[in-house]
């Protein structure tokens, strides 16, 4: 099964009714409904569709033949009609049974949160990693919901919800897809081994590394091009950036560090998506320094950095030295900007200031500071230079007489742990 490529089928126009229902269950998450719709508007807008109206309910749980209320579906029904809507939209995940009884009850293409950011990632997908790692998490989503799609999909023939794995999924039967998988997951490890193969290279040459992490749109991109000059690609949309991608940043003093732009994060990142991406997403754990860039102008800015952190968090980053970028300050309101916390970790900018960009560099550049350190270590100590590869890196070794001198880099966590026994045999630079 090929994958089809994004252009050849955009020329279908989705015209979408936007739908959200907000249970009991949602209201206790303490996600903003309408602010989430916000940013449905924005995804559906980003992958191609015309949004014509956005219709609400609020119930205790969710409906589990039609997810939303039966009177509901017939306020949906009309309004397609009056507005000649060919797709609805719905932000919250569906079941493939909800989907099937409101496909074949409306006559139009019911495409869920998840898969509307499954489509963006689609369209987006330019590596062989990127786009086997889509590949996978659609087909991830669509095993389980295989019954509930079908006959709409096939005649409506493109657009939304149709990329990526193609129509040809439907006559697929999950044999196949499970096939599929087995044959993306085996691509995918090898990848795997060329990316980690790439990372132990740049851990040998003693690289230090530095990640941009932060919700869609934040500016990260933006802050990779104007801090390197990198040629990367940089919308005023979501998703913009799927594969990571990596330039050398000069500090001020000339030490070089990797700068690497990640992909963004998003509430509700479908799970398949984050399992997936995972290879794409743990180049962060991999850094020595985290740049968390938020988009201070946003009414959502601490539910955005929410996530962010607890996406962090799950992929095992969250304990990395970490500096907050409140960028687009040039956009906040006076009120907006006096909410920013203050403080050693966090620095407020613009991505179009120069001062700014420097301030960047030169904060960076603290962090790292006094990040390595050079020991004296007498040969017949070979228990303190054990516990230096044990607890450092060593980039250097040399020797002076009976003596052995280690660069290592060392972490503040690290050292504080072991200085009892490693102060003394500092040497001073
Ligand atoms: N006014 C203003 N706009 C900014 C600033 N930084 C970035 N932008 C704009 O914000 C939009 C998103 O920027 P990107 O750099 O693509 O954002 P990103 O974080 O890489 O987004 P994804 O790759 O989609 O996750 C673009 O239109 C940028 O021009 C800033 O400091 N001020
Ligand atoms: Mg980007």
């Amino acid at each position: 099964m090929a994958i089809t490529t994004h252009d050849t089928q955009t020329d279908v126009q989705d015209r979408a009714i936007l739908v959200s229902l907000v249970t009991d269950k949602i209201k206790r998450t303490g996600i903003d409904p309408e602010l989430s719709l916000q940013e449905l508007v924005q995804l559906a807008e980003t992958a191609g569709v015309e949004v014509l109206d956005v219709i609400r309910q609020n119930k205790e749980t969710p409906d589990s033949k039609w997810f939303i209320g039966k009177g509901k579906v017939e306020e949906l029904r009309m309004a397609a009609d009056g507005l000649g809507a060919n797709t609805a939209i719905f932000d919250q995940e569906l079941s493939g049974a909800q989907v099937r009884n409101l496909e074949e009850s409306l006559d139009l293409k019911i495409i869920d949160r998840t898969q509307l950011i499954l489509d963006i990632f689609a369209g987006r997908a330019k590596t062989r990693e990127g786009i086997i790692q889509v590949e996978l998490a659609q087909l991830s989503y669509l095993l389980p919901r295989l019954s509930g799609h079908g006959k709409n999909l096939s005649r409506l023939g493109g657009g939304i919800g149709t990329r990526g794995p193609g129509e040809s999924k439907l006559e697929t039967d999950r044999r196949h897809i499970r096939d599929r998988i087995t044959e993306l997951k085996r691509q995918l490890d090898e990848v795997v081994k060329t990316r980690e193969l790439h990372r132990e290279r740049r851990r040998k040459s003693g690289a230090v590394q530095v990640a941009l992490v932060g919700y869609t749109n934040a500016g990260k991109s933006t802050l990779l091009k104007q801090l390197t000059d990198a040629d990367v690609y940089i919308e005023n949309q979501l998703f913009a950036t799927l594969d990571p991608t990596s330039r050398v940043l000069q500090l001020p003093g000339g030490k070089e560090v990797v700068l690497t732009d990640t992909v963004g994060f998003i509430q509700n990142l479908p799970h398949d998506l984050v399992a997936s991406f995972r290879a794409t997403l743990e180049e962060v754990n991999e850094a020595n320094l985290v740049l968390h860039v938020v988009d201070s102008s946003s009414p959502m800015r601490e539910e955005q950095m929410d996530v962010v952190q607890s996406i962090l968090q799950d992929l095992g980053a969250a304990g990395k030295p970490q500096i907050v970028l409140f960028n687009k300050t040039d956009l906040c309101q006076p009120e907006q900007l006096e909410m920013l916390p203050i403080g050693p970790g966090f620095l407020k900018i613009s991505a179009f200031n120069q001062d700014d960009l420097t301030r960047i560099t030169e904060i960076i550049s603290d962090e790292l500071a006094g990040d390595t350190l050079i020991f004296r270590i007498p040969g017949d100590r070979g228990d303190l230079s054990s516990l230096l590869y044990r607890v450092g890196e060593v980039l250097e070794q040399n020797y002076d007489g009976n003596d052995v001198l280690y660069n290592v880099r060392l972490n503040k966590e690290d050292y504080d742990k072991w200085s009892y026994k490693l102060a003394e045999f500092i040497e001073p630079q």
